[in-house]
């Protein structure tokens, strides 16, 4: 159930990195070890208690589920914030189902994404306004992410549960992009695979999935109130330019929220982000001047029911 008290702490999300946006399309996407790391960190200090993690090929920036790949960042990210790590199970549409899961197997961290269905994944319009690509890989893999599916069946759900959740103590950040993945959230909870709360992370906005209305999040609130009671804690994004709205209208429904350049390039209106910190700072004034508090990293753990930063493998 949404807590809309006075009182309550509002989790902030940054996810820095993903797997959608490209080198060319802005100079300020974290991609290589060094600035994924600095970003994650500059967005912890910013404000962020929570960081969604993909990892990136060190040489070209492409997209890589490789568990060392992972490592060339996390260690240092872990040494500089106390900020909980959540590795993406999602990778990119374009990897298979084991690489997907070969960083989280790695790392067993305190969090995890998981995508709840499968989605047409299609992030093609994200590449209308780069006029040179820097990189030969990054063309072709955003015009076809149009024929992409991204693929979450039931056994491959109850998979990421058992292989990463009951073998490490990992809990999930539950990646919805309808209300359909509500119901098949409930079916797992209802097997007992999965503890509670549940952190539902509700997108908006990707070519596939929800469309950014608003009403939808009212609606997502209302069957999530009436699947989970008082279970759940749900926070919410919208892709691009929808950021902002997303985040601030999760907060006002009780909830709370993600940002990051792995979901939107953009601080305002066709102005460009400089950095993920830069999100995170704005998130934190409209929160503030809500007048409600941003989460410490211990207080998003307690709120999750996460197993601890010294309990991770790296
Ligand atoms: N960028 C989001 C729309 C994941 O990492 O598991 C999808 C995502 C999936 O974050
Ligand atoms: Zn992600």
């Amino acid at each position: 159930m949404f807590d809309q008290g006075r009182n309550r702490k509002v989790i902030i999300t940054c996810a820095p990195t993903g797997s959608i946006h490209t080198p060319s399309m802005s100079p300020n996407l974290p991609v290589t070890p060094d600035q994924i790391a600095e970003a994650a960190i500059g967005a912890a200090e910013a404000g962020a208690s929570i960081l969604h993690l993909h990892a990136r090929n060190p040489v070209d920036g492409s997209p890589s589920p490789t568990a060392e790949d992972f490592m060339r960042f996390l260690p240092r990210i872990k040494q500089s914030t106390d900020a909980v790590i959540n590795i993406s199970t999602g990778g990119s549409a374009s990897m298979s189902l084991d690489q997907r899961i070969e960083g989280a197997k790695a790392v067993k961290p305190e969090l995890a994404s998981l995508n709840m269905g499968p989605l047409i994944f299609d992030f093609s319009g994200a590449g209308g306004r780069v006029k040179e690509w820097r990189h030969p890989w990054e063309e072709p893999y955003v015009t076809s992410s149009r024929g992409r599916i991204m693929y979450n069946d039931n056994v491959f759900i109850e998979r990421i549960m058992t292989e990463i959740g009951l073998e490490f103590g990992t809990k999930f950040e539950f990646e919805c992009y309808d209300i359909s993945h509500l119901y098949t959230l409930a079916h797992f909870a209802e097997k007992k695979l999965i503890e509670p709360p549940f952190m539902i992370q509700g997108v908006y906005g990707i070519l596939g999935g929800m469309g950014p209305d608003v009403r939808n999040l009212a609606h997502m609130v209302t069957v999530a109130d009436s699947l989970f009671g008082k279970d759940y804690h749900l926070s919410s994004f919208g892709a691009g330019k929808h950021q902002l709205t997303f985040c601030t209208q999760s907060v006002l429904l009780g909830g709370h929220c993600r940002v990051g350049m792995e979901d939107s390039l953009y601080i305002g209106p066709g102005q460009m982000a400089v950095s993920n910190a830069e999100q995170v700072s704005k998130m934190v004034r409209i929160i503030n001047e809500l007048g409600l508090e941003v989460a410490t990293p211990t207080e998003a753990r307690a709120l999750l029911g996460l197993k601890g930063g010294d309990k991770v493998g790296f």
